[in-house]
């Protein structure tokens, strides 16, 4: 199954109408609504909305279709597309008024399941600074009009990496310990905190390689599209899919070293 140009069209819509929500809130004031995983694991009120925002427009226009969103579960699909959603990816900046979160809108048929599903479309909208990452299965990843690469090789400085950490403090050590063994390809580190933009970054060449532990589906099912799409792999430990284990991203040669590296 292939995703019409009328279904990019309709998330990259949606992500927009989202992304200007989100926006609006965050200038009118951000409350936490709640704490979920770990007392660093919070929820907006905006996070909530934007949701059902999303949530809404896709079961007035594709009513057919599931949903798997953040915030309010999953939705089965009776059409085999199921909509990948995280409506505020990067939740803390967005609460401390950091510029680096975004709308991230993945559609997948199959199983909504990383190791399973067929990634089709996908947008990562960042309405704090108008960037919006599009990409299509077999059509290219694009920002705006600028189709998109990522770095391969890469420079002879070293690379680019960017990495994140999860919120439960007992992870820490062991994602302190898996950078130790990176570090010697990295010219430097980038911790952006929206696993979506890390992998749009990718995507763009504007980091060369992001790898973290602990991703949700909704986290990367539009951005791993985009890394493909742009010339890029993405995966996990020992060959494994991409998922909760692990998520690294890059061009071919710095994917391949870095997957000889992290191996837990
Ligand atoms: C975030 C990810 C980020 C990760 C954070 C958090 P959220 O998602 O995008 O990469 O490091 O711990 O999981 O919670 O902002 O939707």
């Amino acid at each position: 199954m292939t995703a019409s140009p009328a279904l990019l069209e309709l998330a990259v819509d949606i992500a927009r109408e989202a992304g200007e929500l989100a926006a609006r809130r965050r200038r009118e004031g951000v409350s936490i609504a709640a704490t979920k995983s770990a007392l660093a694991d919070i929820v907006t009120e905006a996070d909530r909305e934007v949701e059902s925002l999303i949530r809404d427009r896709i079961a007035a226009e594709r009513p057919d279709d599931g949903f798997l969103g953040e915030e309010s579960g999953a939705g089965e699909s009776r059409s085999g597309l199921t909509w990948v959603v995280d409506p505020i990816d990067g939740t803390v900046n967005y609460a401390y008024g950091i510029p680096a979160y975004a709308v991230s809108i993945g559609i997948v048929s199959g199983r909504p399941d990383p190791a399973a599903w067929t990634a089709l479309a996908g947008v990562v909208f960042n309405p704090a600074v108008g960037d919006l990452f599009r990409a299509a299965q077999g059509e290219g990843a694009w920002l705006g009009d600028r189709r998109l690469a990522v770095n391969d090789p890469v420079s002879d400085a070293g690379a680019l990496l960017a990495t994140g950490f999860g919120y439960d403090p007992a992870t820490h050590a062991g994602d302190l310990a898996r950078l130790t063994k990176v570090m010697p390809l990295a010219r430097d580190i980038r911790r952006i905190g929206a696993a979506s933009l890390d992998l749009a970054g990718v995507a763009a060449g504007r980091l060369d390689g992001y790898f973290e532990r602990g991703l949700h589906p909704w986290d990367m099912a539009a951005g791993a599209l985009m890394v493909t799409e742009a010339g890029g792999r993405v995966g996990g430990i020992g060959g494994a899919a991409a998922g909760r284990s692990m998520t690294i991203a890059a061009g071919p040669d710095l994917f391949a070293r870095l997957t000889e590296i992290i191996v837990e």
